[in-house]
């Protein structure tokens, strides 16, 4: 609540249903899916499906042009006022497609500069648009870190695309975690707000985490969501991880209990589609198809 919090983080976090428990219950959030490539592949991705890190496996959604995505906003926000977030989550990763996610923010800010701006993002690309970042007030940023240790991202990140070439194995996860943890501090260092996402793989990084938590902790992050990795048939079959199981709802609440102290743990994640819209676990993104969008006046 805002006794536990500085005036100005509580300002920032009371009407973000993702970064206050209590917000979630009166503030809805929507996502635009304007961002479809991705520079990093992860053994428990499809890439047929919206990315695993921000989305449930499985899930394909609606492509639209930053054009679509404003136009989307609005309707969105005149529909229903509780919509304080605009989120780029994917579907693939939303610095790896920097001209469409600032393009949509700029749009949006154009056009309905009450909203909030969120951006979810692997982390691979982001030291070099913190300025942009800062300079566009996005407020509020996710990092999707799974690991510290690059021995323990070869097992999750095969390959890596950076300056215009393939990076495999240890190397990959190597330059990932660097410009991760580089990006965090540089995105703290300038009072934006810093959620990491770890997806929790059982056998492969579930002890890890506590590092992790503890890397991101000292770094200055807001809050951590350990998330489950749900387990699916297709997963990562072009890479062996087939039938990787995800974590029981013990074994995750074990974790997050094992890492709750002076950093805050989100618990209320729902690992929201790429296109979601509406109150966190509620989906009324069919109502905002891009046919039903560009029909409303
Ligand atoms: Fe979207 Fe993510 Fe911003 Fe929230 S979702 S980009 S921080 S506005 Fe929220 Fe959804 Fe969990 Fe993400 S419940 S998947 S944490």
């Amino acid at each position: 609540g805002p006794s536990d919090l500085p005036p100005e983080i509580w300002e920032k976090v009371k009407n973000h249903p993702c970064y206050s428990e209590q917000a979630h219950h009166h503030f809805a959030r929507m996502h635009v899916a304007v961002a479809p490539a991705c520079n990093i592949q992860c053994n428990y991705c499809n890439r047929k499906y919206d990315c695993a890190n921000e989305s449930r496996p499985g899930v394909v959604s609606e492509k639209l042009t930053p054009e679509q995505a404003a136009r989307k906003v609005v309707a969105v926000a005149s529909t229903i006022p509780q919509m304080t977030v605009l989120g780029i989550a994917g579907p693939g990763d939303a610095l790896a497609n920097p001209a469409k996610t600032f393009k949509t923010f700029e749009l949006v800010t154009e056009t309905a500069p009450d909203i909030k701006l969120c951006l979810s993002t692997n982390g691979l690309m982001l030291p070099d648009y913190v300025e942009q970042i800062a300079a566009m007030k996005v407020d509020h940023v996710t990092i999707t870190i799974n690991m510290v240790d690059p021995e323990v991202g070869a097992q999750i990140y095969p390959w890596i695309f950076y300056n215009h070439r393939r990076y495999n194995g240890v190397e990959a996860s190597k330059i990932l975690s660097e410009r991760q943890l580089l990006g965090l501090e540089m995105l703290v260092a300038r009072g934006i707000l810093v959620k990491v996402n770890s997806v929790m793989i059982p056998g492969i990084n579930d002890q890890h985490l506590i590092e992790v938590n503890k890397a991101v902790k000292s770094r200055g992050a807001f809050l951590h969501n350990i998330m489950p990795l749900i387990s699916e048939a297709e997963h990562g079959t072009a890479f062996g991880l087939s039938g990787q199981r995800g974590p029981t709802a013990q074994e995750l609440k074990a974790l997050q209990d094992a890492c709750e102290g002076e950093m805050n743990m989100m618990r209320h994640c729902r690992q929201c589609r790429a296109d979601a819209v509406g109150l966190l676990g509620e989906d009324r993104s069919a109502e905002f198809t891009t046919e039903k969008v560009m029909a409303m006046d």
